[in-house]
């Protein structure tokens, strides 16, 4: 048996097999594809990981997705198909939700969402139908929206039109469909958004109050994907309780923080939240997919998510989802959530006693959010400059960001990835030094026509290969998978 840092133990022999048949059959019908697959595992095996949306799956995660259960149609839910023979993916979809429902002490799981994105969708769809259609559809006498009058049924489809959300703004760490006026989130809601205290950059709950108040949303969401602290959720809940609103609570980045156990009592969403939503893929360490999980009351509108909201679901990813929840309800998964939420601190002091400024100050999660304009950089001068020396990291907007989305003034760092890899505080101190080397040394470059470039960037000769060299060592010493050969 072989084992990845933290990550479940495998077969590494027993893999190998698996994996070099496997390229052996997909390489005689397209080689270009089988040789993808394999660069991929090279180039990940030879990076600084640093995404914070990113880590390694389990070669059980990973082998459970290739199979037949991909070929099987199974709209609706589990014992309740649009489609006969479905009892396998009723097994594969139970076990899931029942992981599911185990780990997060959730009273329902819907494992069918195709990523965080979908889950999303599937919950504000269940908001819409419990809290505006159901209301609507006793109101009128009827059952179902067939049964409305077409006056009934143009009064509440206007009734849907004018419903609102308030999420946390992008540039404050809030994800795309919280809101984003440019998403479909924006667009299915009138939506307004809070960002973080112009002198903290933490989130202000006072003003989140202030704002539900003063504009009544009927869903209030919390959650982030570049905010480098925890959220109160007993504090949003009474926010939402007090203005009537829905909480919906989009754990997509620190679901493995949860399920570890990391965060618990007020920082714990599930037993605050209505809904909550996340990504399988991220800290949790599973496949890519997402997930909703509800309080009892949401469950049937939920359940109802594909075939309204989603496309049919994925057999072999459900299977993979269930997978990776038993893994995570092992007590290695705990500690490494302790180790992942450990690292990062480690990470962020690497970059501080640096002289580096970072969005907040600091950590209290798996992600630091590094503000690069301290060394005169755009955050994609920063991404290239790192991604030349083997740093994997991305570019991301800081709070009142003068940048904008496509360049920015930050680097969103995560320590979800490489301390599956199994490396500590130490290896995350060199990782800050490095980084800190690089961007120091980093200088913007003029564009063509002379005019200062915000993506040009010029680094001094010879040290991208000495970084690449120093990264190097440290992966090493931590090797991905290792026993995996793949010829
Ligand atoms: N793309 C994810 C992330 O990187 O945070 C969010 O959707």
């Amino acid at each position: 048996m072989s084992q990845v840092g933290n990550l479940t133990q495998f077969d590494a022999a027993a893999v190998s097999a698996a994996y070099q048949n496997a390229l052996r059959v997909i390489g005689a019908v397209e080689p270009t594809i089988a040789g993808a697959i394999g660069q991929e595992l090279a180039d990940q095996r030879g990076s600084l990981k640093l995404i914070a949306s990113e880590n390694y799956a389990s070669p059980a995660v990973l082998l459970t997705m290739g199979n037949w259960l991909s070929d099987k149609y199974a709209e609706g839910t589990i014992g309740h198909r649009f489609y006969a023979g479905c009892q396998n993916i009723d097994t594969v979809e139970q076990l899931a939700a029942e992981h599911a429902k185990a780990l997060f002490g959730a009273p329902h799981a819907y494992v069918q969402p195709h990523s965080g994105i979908d889950a999303n969708l599937v919950a504000f769809w269940a908001v819409l139908a419990q809290r505006i259609e159901s209301p609507a559809l006793a109101a009128a006498g009827a059952r179902q929206l067939n049964d409305l009058s077409e006056a009934d049924w143009q009064q509440l489809r206007t009734s849907f039109g004018e419903q609102r959300m308030l999420g946390m703004s992008l540039d404050a760490g809030g994800h795309l469909t919280h809101g984003f006026r440019p998403n479909i989130s924006g667009k299915m809601f009138h939506q307004t958004s809070y960002g973080t205290d112009p002198s903290t950059e933490l989130l202000d709950y006072g003003e989140v109050a202030r704002l539900a108040r003063e504009f009544k949303p009927l869903i209030l969401m919390a959650g982030y994907s570049a905010y480098p602290r925890r959220i109160n959720f007993a504090t949003m809940r009474s926010i939402a309780d007090e203005v009537g609103a829905t909480l919906v609570v989009d754990m997509a980045h620190f679901a493995g923080l949860v399920a570890g156990k990391v965060f618990t009592g007020d920082f714990d969403p599930v037993p605050f939240a209505h809904v909550t939503t996340t990504t399988t893929h991220k800290s949790l360490r599973g496949p890519r997919g997402g997930m909703v999980l509800c309080q009892p009351e949401f469950a049937d509108s939920v359940d109802r998510g594909c075939p309204m909201v989603l496309g049919g679901p994925l057999g072999h990813v459900m299977a993979a989802k269930a997978v990776a929840l038993a893994e995570a309800r092992q007590p290695a998964f705990a500690s490494y959530a302790a180790d992942v939420a450990s690292n990062a601190i480690a990470l962020a002091e690497g970059f501080l006693r640096r002289g580096a400024r970072l969005v907040t100050g600091g950590t209290e999660n798996h992600l630091v959010l590094l503000d690069v304009s301290r060394y005169g950089l755009t955050g994609r001068q920063a991404e290239s400059a790192l991604l030349e020396s083997g740093v994997v990291t991305n570019r991301n907007s800081i709070p009142r960001d003068p940048n904008g989305a496509w360049y920015t003034s930050g680097i969103r760092l995560g320590t979800p990835a490489l301390t599956t890899r199994g490396f500590g505080a130490d290896d995350f101190d060199r990782v800050a030094e490095l980084i800190v080397g690089v961007l120091s040394a980093t200088s913007p470059a003029a564009a063509a026509d002379g005019r200062t470039s915000k993506a040009k960037y010029d680094l001094p000769s010879g040290l991208a290969e000495k970084t690449l060299a120093a990264a190097g060592e440290l992966l090493d010493a931590h090797p991905l998978y290792p026993g995996l050969e793949l010829t």
